[in-house]
Formats: structure tokens, C-alpha cells, sequence
């Protein structure tokens, strides 16, 4: 009996850090449902994407509509023209709406998922993602307040 109940404590200890970072964001080495991670060497095109503010205190992400193909790998070049910290998180719906609350919670929440970029006013990054599943996803700042002055944008993943 001592045994089995040891056991089980282990089994939870063990899963607890993998079940923690599962909730963040889908995990970080499983395929997602947007997609998953890409190779450069794959990439069949660049999108290129900014982010910054209006005079009028509006928040937005340049295209707002972006279309790709099944199967797409896509280099996005995301430059931060704004004067504040912006993020670009790929992801359905669900998931932004689910992380959004988090953040919302915790607002100093500090992730380095593959699916997000986080930058500083002024600097630019890149995200190379494949896309792997047809449906209409998100991309979204969810800086506490962001996403609510217009930081967001639709993808559509069109069949091949
Ligand atoms: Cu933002």
C-alpha cells in the first residue's frame, strides 16, 4: 500500500510541470492546430507584418487579413513600428482567448513559445511556421488591453 501511494505522488510531481506548460500555449514540441515550427530551408514565401498604434489610441497589426495554403511554410517578418511592446501570437481562437485571460491574470507572464514573438518599440523578428491544417485562425497581441484596441487578425488556411 506504502508503494502504490508513493507511486502515485511520483506520477503527479512528474506530470505537473508538463501538464503547467501543456495549458500555456498547447505545449511546446507537439504539432498545434495552426500549424507547428518550420525550417527556413522551406520557406516559399515572407509575410511581412506590423504592428503599432494610431494617434487616436487605436492598436493594430498591418495586413489584419492574411491568406495561406495547406501546407505553406511562411517566413513572417514582424517589425514593431509602434511605441509600445507588442506580441504576434499565432494560434486559434480558443487558445488566444484562453492565453488572453492568462495574461490578463498575470501580467508579467513571460513565455518564449514558438507560435509568439514578443518585441520591444522599434526591433523586428521572424517566425517560420508551417501550416498544416485547413480552418481560419488568429493572430493576436495579448498584452492586457491590446487585443481589445485592435490587435488582431484572421488567417485563413486555404486547402491546397
Ligand atoms: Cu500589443
Amino acid at each position: 500500500m506504502k508503494l502504490i501511494t508513493g507511486t502515485a505522488l511520483a506520477l503527479v510531481l512528474l506530470a505537473a510541470p508538463a501538464f503547467a506548460s501543456g495549458t500555456h500555449a498547447g505545449g511546446h514540441h507537439d504539432e498545434m492546430d495552426v500549424g507547428k515550427p518550420g525550417d527556413a530551408s522551406s520557406v516559399s514565401r515572407t509575410i511581412m507584418v506590423s504592428m503599432s498604434e494610431t494617434d487616436d489610441g487605436r492598436m493594430l497589426f498591418e495586413p489584419a487579413l492574411l491568406e495561406v495554403k495547406n501546407g505553406e511554410t511562411i517566413r513572417f517578418a514582424i517589425k514593431n513600428a509602434g511605441e509600445l511592446e507588442h506580441e504576434f501570437v499565432l494560434d486559434t481562437h480558443h487558445n488566444n482567448e484562453e492565453h488572453k485571460a492568462l495574461m490578463a491574470k498575470f501580467p508579467e507572464m513571460e513565455h518564449d513559445d514558438p507560435n509568439a514573438i514578443r518585441l520591444v518599440e522599434g526591433a523586428d523578428g521572424e517566425i517560420i511556421w508551417t501550416f498544416s491544417k485547413t480552418g481560419t485562425f488568429e493572430f493576436a497581441c495579448l498584452i492586457p488591453g491590446h487585443y481589445e484596441s485592435g490587435m488582431k487578425g484572421d488567417i485563413t488556411v486555404a486547402g491546397k
